[in-house]
């Protein structure tokens, strides 16, 4: 995946043909679409072989389970044509290290660190840097991190060196996608912002702009 505008949209839109139209509509000012369980389940599986035969589809399934239930999803994802798959790093060296051998090269694994919403402060904040080490350590590419607290963003990226921080929380979280660029991440997660408004194309377009000299 390379970086053009630092843009990921978080396509939990559960209506599949609104749901493909925002994604055709905010194609120019994206890198990649995140697809999650809401839209996964409103359109069936199919619709990651959909968007991945026209843009990068990172699959945000936030798996956590044994490495071998593990292997079998990112296996599914990568036959797909997902570019990355997302993964909790709580369950620990192995499964982080079954999801990394099962993407096999053809696509990134994203580890997930401290989430964005308040509740991502009971457990994840204290233990962000120790999953984000999880990641580091097996293979993972990339890394989740809060832009709703900025500053964390910027204590992952101490633990991860130059790996790639994606940010959620923009916008309907409170996030500002500016201060989470500034902060250490190299893309923001936008979801509802984007495919909740009227305006899907000016939105993206505007967020897009917002970071461009940065990205
Ligand atoms: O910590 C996280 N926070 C978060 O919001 C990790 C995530 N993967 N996400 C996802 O990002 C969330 O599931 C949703 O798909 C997207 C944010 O959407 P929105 O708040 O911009 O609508």
């Amino acid at each position: 995946m390379q970086r053009r505008t630092g843009v990921v949209l978080a396509l939990d839109e559960t209506d599949p043909a609104r749901a493909l139209a925002v994604a055709e509509t905010v194609a120019p000012y994206i890198d990649a679409v995140k697809i999650n369980w809401p839209l996964v389940l409103s359109a069936g599986p199919d619709m990651i072989d959909r968007l991945a035969s026209k843009t990068h589809v990172i699959c945000d399934f936030k798996v956590a389970d044994i490495p071998n239930t593990v292997r079998l999803i990112v296996e599914g994802c990568v036959s797909r044509g997902a570019s990355a798959v997302i993964v909790h790093a709580f369950t620990g060296s192995d499964s982080m290290k079954a999801a990394v051998d099962a993407a096999a090269g053809k696509a990134d694994i994203i580890a997930v660190t401290e989430m964005s919403h308040p509740g991502g402060l009971e457990f994840t904040a204290k233990h962000a840097e120790d999953l984000a080490l999880v990641g580091v350590r097996n293979g993972a590419k990339g890394f989740i991190a809060p832009a709703t607290r900025p500053d964390r963003i910027a204590a992952v990226r101490k633990v991860i060196g130059d790996l790639t921080i994606m940010s959620p929380g923009v916008g309907a979280q409170g996030g500002s996608a500016r201060d989470a660029i500034l902060a250490g991440a190299d893309y923001v997660i936008v979801g509802r912002a984007i495919y909740g408004s009227d305006d899907p194309a000016g939105v993206a377009s505007a967020i897009a702009d917002s970071i461009k000299d940065l990205v």
